[in-house]
């Protein structure tokens, strides 16, 4: 049921703090923390970016699995986005799971109309448990509602196969449906986690593609039980260098590092899955990155 307070807009009292960024999630609740809008806003703080919500769907679930979803009415998912904006606009927006096609629908429409900032929008079909969070539909409105215009899509192998109609089995494969998901009209496309044997070692690739270029990001693969939230983590990491006026390729390289820091050493706050570790995740890549800057001054010392 929703209420609506009849109440006359309250007065400005203030400017938002210049120079304050903040980002938006439009996405699930994953009661045990490890995914969804919990793990959106985490990534958001790592990156000095204050964090705001929209809920989408309350998931029932907690490490060990799913065990259904509550989806938001329409209009309440409106009216949360709308109230946000209303305070200020955010400097970028990521979207995550919406429960169903007539959400995606409405959220599309309102961002088309009111919002013409970065977006990057992360096609969350399954939970990594398998349960389903968006069906054949509503996956295909992602397609017709968010990915025109939008600034980056985040399709794991699975979502890119539907988003695209392509059948994937190696990195070529990737590439080839990467370039079909940017003629939907999205400006920049991150397919994440193909895994890849190479020399009998195996790596994660992820592969980023803006119709012009394209580049191939690999790292060790991590084994082990599926770690629950790190796509979650790795487009709001996006969205959030974004909102700081990286480019598309920044981002993504930044936030690729933020996730591998965040699943070194992973959590087990429950029964079940790993989750990705979020405490003191901005200092750690700040250090890391102090330390990555000391090495290439060493490296540039000693070639002269
Ligand atoms: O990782 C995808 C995802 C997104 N959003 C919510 C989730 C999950 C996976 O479980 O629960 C709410």
């Amino acid at each position: 049921m929703t209420t609506f307070f009849e109440e006359e807009p309250k007065p400005e009292t203030r400017v938002p703090q210049p120079g304050l960024k903040t980002a938006l999630s439009i996405a699930g609740l994953d009661p045990s923390g490890g995914a969804g809008i919990i793990a959106d806003v985490r990534a958001f703080d790592a990156l000095g970016v204050y964090g705001t919500a929209a809920l989408t769907t309350v998931t029932y679930q907690n490490t060990t699995g799913m065990y259904g979803r509550l989806d938001m009415p329409e209009v309440g998912i409106l009216r949360q986005i709308e109230n946000v904006f209303e305070d200020r606009m955010p400097n970028a927006i990521k979207t995550g799971a919406f429960g169903s096609s007539e959400a995606v629908e409405v959220v599309g429409r309102l961002l088309a109309d009111e919002y013409g900032g970065p977006l990057v929008v992360d096609p969350v079909a399954l939970s990594s448990s398998g349960a389903t969070l968006l069906d054949e539909d509503g996956v295909a409105a992602i397609a017709e509602h968010l990915l025109p215009g939008a600034t980056m899509v985040t399709p794991n192998v699975s979502e890119v196969e539907f988003l695209s109609d392509f059948e994937v089995f190696d990195l070529d494969d990737v590439e080839a449906a990467a370039l079909r998901v940017i003629s939907l009209g999205v400006r920049s496309v991150l397919v994440t986690g193909k895994k890849v044997e190479r020399a009998g070692e195996v790596f994660s690739a992820d592969v980023f593609c803006d119709g012009r270029e394209i580049h191939t990001f690999t790292s060790p693969w991590i084994g082990g039980a599926e770690m629950h939230g790190t796509g979650c983590l790795l487009s709001a990491a996006i969205a959030a260098c974004l909102a700081r006026g990286m480019t598309c390729i920044e981002a993504v390289m930044r936030g690729r590092r933020l996730v591998r820091l965040a699943m070194k050493a992973p959590l087990f706050p429950g029964r079940g899955a790993p989750v990705a570790d979020p405490f003191s995740l901005r200092e750690r890549l700040e250090a890391a990155e102090a330390e990555d800057a000391s090495e290439s001054a060493q490296g540039e010392e000693a070639e002269e």
